[in-house]
């Protein structure tokens, strides 16, 4: 499971925004649990994460659609940190959702 999604970070931890709250466009690597965020799909051969941020495991995290967010097809994970991450349409959606889910 991989490819680019556009991302926000918009929580830093709880009640804390995020510093950097643009929006990016990043490959996303989800691989036995953990979600890895990446420049591009050479990316998580050398390690190295956007940022260097830590991977984020969903076994930790929830999830939820962001219906009230101006723009479509968006949906949030939170492992502490807040993100949110924006799929091409609603299949995309149901389909970030599902992996959440699934595993
Ligand atoms: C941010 C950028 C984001 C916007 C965010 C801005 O500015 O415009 O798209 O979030 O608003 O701070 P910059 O690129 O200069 O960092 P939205 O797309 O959700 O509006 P925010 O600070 O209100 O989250």
């Amino acid at each position: 499971h991989e490819g680019f999604l556009f991302r926000k970070h918009e929580l830093d931890g709880p009640n804390k925004k995020a510093s950097n709250r643009s929006w990016v466009n990043l490959y996303c690597v989800l691989s036995k649990g953990d979600l890895g965020f990446y420049k591009d799909a050479k990316g998580q051969a050398t390690g190295s994460t956007h940022g260097g941020e830590p991977l984020l495991n969903l076994h930790h995290s929830t999830s939820e659609v962001a219906n009230n967010y101006k723009k479509k097809n968006v949906f949030k994970l939170n492992d502490g940190s807040e993100f949110l991450l924006q799929a091409n349409d609603e299949v995309g959606v149901y389909w970030g959702l599902g992996v959440v889910v699934e595993i």
